[in-house]
């Protein structure tokens, strides 16, 4: 399996189900819709998205059929990015190599855009009961919840807003990462798998390789903010440190965080050890992970 051609060949049918699914720049409200589609299609890596095809390819699943749930991932990332950028959490002015939605947009309209697609994702996985058993469709509904709510992102952010500026335990910056970013990540592959039928040990593994990447994803990030390459990330590097934010090179140092991304990596691959070449996507996926330059 060639990663970097099974990478962009789910990433085009991630852009092209979102660009179908999303509302029309046509339609009423306008200046919303076209506030929705200036985030949401603006380039991203679609991780979201192809960890739930991913999920579901491991468990014998087709990606074609998790496409809404795919795109219903990316839309609550895309909310999570958007109110992340507002002038009352990080007031960035960049984000995906453009202007964020608020400094084209305004406050306002950001904060609705936001809201908009928080709601759209529940629509697009309630839209699967045309073709998934309504158990697991209701299954999938509430655990994207949980992983949105104050049990996951919300829950992570309040705690990392709180950690700014004083010194935090190992415990509270594993708690900030598992929840800000890795309950996302972790539902993504879930919601794949339990849409295509998992059984329970297949959804516990994967569970458990969700946390791992979710972790192994979160220091890889910490690491860029200070090492990556500007143009590359599409934002500024050295933001984490100038609003004194809670990391693991801050933590750990620089080179402690890549061995203990590196270790999740194989946490998270040795959790696959059940599955055979199906899963083949997601091993390749944690290494990406931890080596990825963006
Ligand atoms: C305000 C109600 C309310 C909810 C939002 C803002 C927030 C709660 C949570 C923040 C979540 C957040 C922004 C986490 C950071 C996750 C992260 C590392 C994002 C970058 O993800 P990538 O690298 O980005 O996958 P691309 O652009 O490639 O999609």
């Amino acid at each position: 399996m060639n990663l970097h051609n099974y990478l962009m060949e789910r990433k085009n049918m991630a852009e092209a189900a979102l660009d179908k699914l999303l509302p029309s720049v046509l339609d009423t409200p306008v200046r919303l819709h076209e506030a929705i589609r200036y985030s949401v299609l603006s380039p991203g890596k679609r991780l979201r998205p192809i960890l739930v095809m991913a999920g579901a390819e491991a468990v014998g699943g087709y990606p074609e059929d998790v496409l809404p749930a795919s795109c219903a991932l990316e839309c609550i990332h895309a909310f999570s990015l958007i109110h992340d950028d507002l002038p009352c959490m990080d007031d960035d002015d960049y984000r995906r190599g453009r202007l964020t939605n608020h400094k084209v947009y305004g406050e306002a309209m950001a904060m609705l855009a936001g809201d908009a697609l928080l709601a759209l994702a529940f629509e697009l996985i309630a839209s699967n009961i045309d073709r998934f058993p309504a158990d697991r469709v209701v299954e999938v509904s509430r655990l994207l919840a949980h992983a949105s709510g104050n049990r996951g992102m919300v829950g992570g952010q309040v705690v990392d807003i709180e950690s700014e500026g004083r010194d935090i335990s190992p415990d509270e910056i594993r708690y900030i990462h598992a929840h800000k970013t890795g309950a996302l990540l972790t539902a993504s592959v879930l919601s794949g798998a339990v849409l295509c039928g998992g059984d329970e040990l297949q959804i516990n593994r994967l569970r458990s390789y969700g946390e791992s990447i979710g972790l192994a994803f979160q220091i890889a990030d910490d690491i860029l903010d200070i090492i990556g390459d500007q143009e590359k990330i599409g934002k500024p590097v050295g933001s984490d440190v100038k609003q004194n934010k809670a990391t693991f090179p801050k933590l750990y140092g620089l080179e402690e965080s890549k061995k203990l991304a590196e270790e999740e990596m194989r946490k998270a691959i040795s959790n696959l050890d059940i599955f055979g070449e199906s899963a083949e996507p997601l091993r390749q996926i944690a290494r990406y992970i931890v080596e990825r330059d963006l």
